[in-house]
């Protein structure tokens, strides 16, 4: 039985079936990139620390014209489905960098964004409070931490009848202060449980739809993140992430028979979100090694810098939630604000020069995006593959 109706009639004024039962919108319009032309960005690595001032790319002006809605009556080069609206699924885009996200696609006027969101209600104030044209979304229940809610979410949205262009997978919960676990429906651990295992039952059954988009730029996107990354200074912050020999993740993380952390050690609610992390971003490499030269979907991840006053902390003592921000903005000068990571994750979903596969993107000081280099462990093809045969085991799929 459906849990939610998946689609708000003030949703779906625009559209309407046509009789080959595709979805037609009555609006019509159709640009480059959001209405900005990005110019194209120099491929370069980096260490974390070593900056390539002259790399050439999106600029802040640009980035700011990107939030306003740009009409312009020019056909895209990759248009198709003439008239009718990509679409993408943001998971988590109640709050933080997926609604900042899921603002700027909406009022783009080129998206229709599906809020794939645990809270219907909260989801839907977030995106009336930020502006989001009625007719350019529709939230639709998903709860990660249950997988058979997954599976509902996968059944409603394909009801829906809308194509999948992109999916992107942002939701994640953080429990830094927590000193014992909790846990999922399935009786995981629940950062490991929702950040990662939720969102790789999710994208592999979605990929099926994804393979059926028409879409030039079929893409999905798995938001990463620098602490992950032990190659970098905040990375060795401790707790460090460290999946080990993934003993805990082959017993199930249940904290019964077995420890609720992948690496099989004590519970700590900061390295499991990292381990997480970790997760995710070997999950993309290896989406990428198995699926992009056979479906020529785009596989992608992104540290969209330190957006210090998201709902991620809301866990976390008063002291942190008052110093952090601060602390990022002046001292470490990583800080972004929710606004722009939007404008970074609307990039990495639309921009055609973003097209890369297996690419964990971030930004430098210059705003310019580049191809990032992950930690060794964050980068082992041994492991990726492993962390996704285990992973196939716990959520039913093997
Ligand atoms: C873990 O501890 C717990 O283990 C875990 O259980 C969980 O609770 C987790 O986050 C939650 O925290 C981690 C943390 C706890 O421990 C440390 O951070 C230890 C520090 C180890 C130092 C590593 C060395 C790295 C090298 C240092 C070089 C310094 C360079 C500075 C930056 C240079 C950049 C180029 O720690 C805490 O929880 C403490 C809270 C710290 C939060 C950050 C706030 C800092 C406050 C600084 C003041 C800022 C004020 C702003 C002022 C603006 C002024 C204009
Ligand atoms: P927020 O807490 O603001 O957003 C997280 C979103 O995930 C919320 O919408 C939340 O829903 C949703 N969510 C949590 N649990 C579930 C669940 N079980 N099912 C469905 N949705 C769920 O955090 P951020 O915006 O900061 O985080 C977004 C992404 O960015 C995460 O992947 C995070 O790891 C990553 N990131 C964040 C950084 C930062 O500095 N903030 C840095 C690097 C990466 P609800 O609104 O109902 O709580
Ligand atoms: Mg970290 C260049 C330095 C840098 C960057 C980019 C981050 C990002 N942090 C940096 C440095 C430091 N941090 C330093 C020097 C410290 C010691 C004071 C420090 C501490 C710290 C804590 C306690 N940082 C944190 C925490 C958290 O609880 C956050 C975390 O790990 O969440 C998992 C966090 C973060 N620092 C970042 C980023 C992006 C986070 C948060 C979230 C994330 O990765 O998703």
């Amino acid at each position: 039985s459906m849990r939610i109706a998946a689609l708000p009639s003030s949703s779906t004024a625009a559209f309407q079936e046509n009789s080959s039962g595709m979805w037609s919108s009555s609006i019509v319009k159709a640009s480059p990139f959001l209405g900005v032309r990005l110019c194209e960005p120099k491929h370069f690595s980096s260490q974390s620390f070593s900056f390539n001032p002259k790399a050439k790319c999106i600029t802040k002006p640009q980035l700011q014209a990107i939030a306003a809605p740009v009409e312009t009556k020019r056909a895209a080069p990759e248009a198709r489905r003439a008239g009718l609206k990509s679409s993408v699924i943001i998971t988590g885009a109640s709050s933080g960098l997926g609604l900042a996200a899921a603002k700027v696609l909406a009022q783009s006027g080129e998206w229709h964004v599906i809020m794939a969101c645990r809270d219907f209600l909260k989801a839907e104030k977030a995106a009336m409070a930020v502006g989001m044209p009625r007719e350019n979304y529709t939230v639709m229940h998903l709860d990660l931490a249950s997988l058979e809610s997954v599976r509902q979410f996968v059944e409603n949205f394909r009801r829906s009848g809308r194509p999948l262009d992109v999916l992107v997978c942002n939701a994640a919960v953080y429990f830094p202060t927590a000193k014992e676990p909790t846990f999922s429906a399935e009786g995981f651990e629940l950062s490991v449980a929702t950040n990662h295992l939720g969102h790789f039952l999710l994208a592999r059954l979605l990929l099926d739809d994804l393979k059926a988009s028409d879409h030039s730029a079929r893409r999905l996107i798995i938001v990463g993140s620098i602490t992950g990354n032990t190659n970098t200074l905040a990375g060795n912050i401790p707790p460090k992430a460290n999946l080990g020999d993934l003993r805990g993740l082959s017993a199930a993380l249940n904290g019964v028979q077995s420890s609720p952390m992948i690496d099989g050690g004590q519970f700590d609610g900061a390295k499991a979100y990292k381990d997480s992390k970790v997760c995710n971003m070997l999950t993309m490499q290896e989406f990428h090694r198995r699926f992009h030269e056979k479906t020529g979907i785009t596989f992608a991840s992104l540290y969209p810098g330190c957006i210090a006053t998201t709902g991620l902390f809301r866990e976390h003592i008063p002291l942190f939630r008052t110093l952090f921000p601060p602390f990022q903005k002046y001292i470490t000068k990583g800080f972004v604000s929710e606004d722009d990571a939007g404008k970074r994750l609307a990039q990495v979903v639309s921009d055609p020069y973003l097209s890369k596969s297996g690419v964990y993107w971030s930004w430098n000081k210059d705003l310019n995006s580049f191809e990032n280099q992950l930690s060794e462990e964050a980068s082992d093809p041994e492991k990726a593959k492993r962390v996704w045969e285990l992973s196939e085991k716990l959520v039913g799929l093997a």
